[in-house]
């Protein structure tokens, strides 16, 4: 039987290769484009330093698990996002998420030194947006909201199809209403692959489709996925960053194999109304 769902187009680019003059990413906002591989988006010396720190043992007591009771689905990750989790089912509190925010840069100077990326990463978006500016949002009162969270995916750990539709949590009030909320893009850099599997694979179904395939314990069925829809997977090496329409496509990250962890960092993307500026934020 053929497949069903909405086209999946990746393109893949190399970080020396990008040039302001082409805004690819208005292609993924206008949803012509699901995604972007950018190879080699982060330099190899300090992809490899941080993954180093994250695995050491000065650092073991940084990481959280805010899907702790979640069978299979118990990712680490250093500093709060702005997304439900196990725990906290509608998303962090303003209070919690502030202060999670103002300890970013203290950690991500501890991760990776002085080279911390928040700026290279800004650059990668920019170019990729015909060089219009990217930037973290204000949360306000002089805050700003966090530029990425650090994730680790244990052996034996995935993260099961979703889409990312989390305009609605409370905390999304402290977003200004100039950005764009049609669309929500997700964003993350590998900074270690898994030994075996832990892949990005992008499905053609989308959130807003009538009738998903799910289980009786309100999941998406996987299995259906897999056999009724068409589908990419996108494997990415140390240093490689994807950005994809996250708040569209239902995604999900197999289960990592091997005796490593799987390693990134990442949030999200969106553009102001006018497609002046990004925003991104975790
Ligand atoms: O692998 C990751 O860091 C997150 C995958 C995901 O679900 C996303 O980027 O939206
Ligand atoms: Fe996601």
């Amino acid at each position: 039987m053929d497949k069903t769902g909405h086209p999946i187009t990746i393109e893949y680019v190399e970080r020396a290769d990008l040039s302001v003059e082409r805004s690819v990413l208005d292609s993924v906002f206008d949803a012509g484009l699901t995604g972007i591989v950018v190879r080699d988006a982060l330099p190899p010396d300090l992809v490899e330093k941080a993954a180093t720190r994250l695995q050491s043992e000065g650092l073991k007591h940084a990481w959280t698990s805010p899907n702790k009771g979640m069978p299979g689905g118990e990712i680490r990750t250093i500093c709060d996002a702005a997304t439900p989790t196990f725990t906290a089912l509608r998303g962090p509190t303003l209070d919690a998420y502030a202060r999670s925010a103002n300890d970013h840069s203290r950690w991500s100077h501890r991760i990776f030194g002085q080279a911390e990326p928040t700026t290279q990463i800004a650059s990668v978006f920019s170019d990729l947006f015909g060089g219009r500016p990217a930037a973290r949002p204000s949360l306000g009162n002089g805050h700003h909201w966090a530029p990425f969270n650090f994730r680790a995916l244990d052996p034996g750990i995935q993260i099961y199809s979703h889409h990312d539709n989390h305009y609605g949590l409370d905390i999304y009030q402290a977003l200004d209403s100039d950005y764009d909320r049609s669309t929500l893009l997700s964003w993350f850099v590998t900074l270690q692959p898994a030994q075996t599997d832990g892949d990005l694979v992008i499905y053609g179904l989308w959130g807003s489709d009538p009738d998903p395939p799910m289980l009786p314990t309100r999941f998406l069925d996987t299995a259906a996925l897999e056999r009724d829809y068409c589908r990419e997977a996108v494997s990415l090496g140390a240093g490689d960053m994807v950005i994809f329409d996250s708040g569209r496509h239902v995604h999900r990250v197999t289960p990592v194999l091997g005796d490593r962890p799987r390693l990134t960092l990442g949030g999200f993307l969106t553009s102001d109304k006018a497609r002046s500026k990004l925003a991104f934020w975790c």
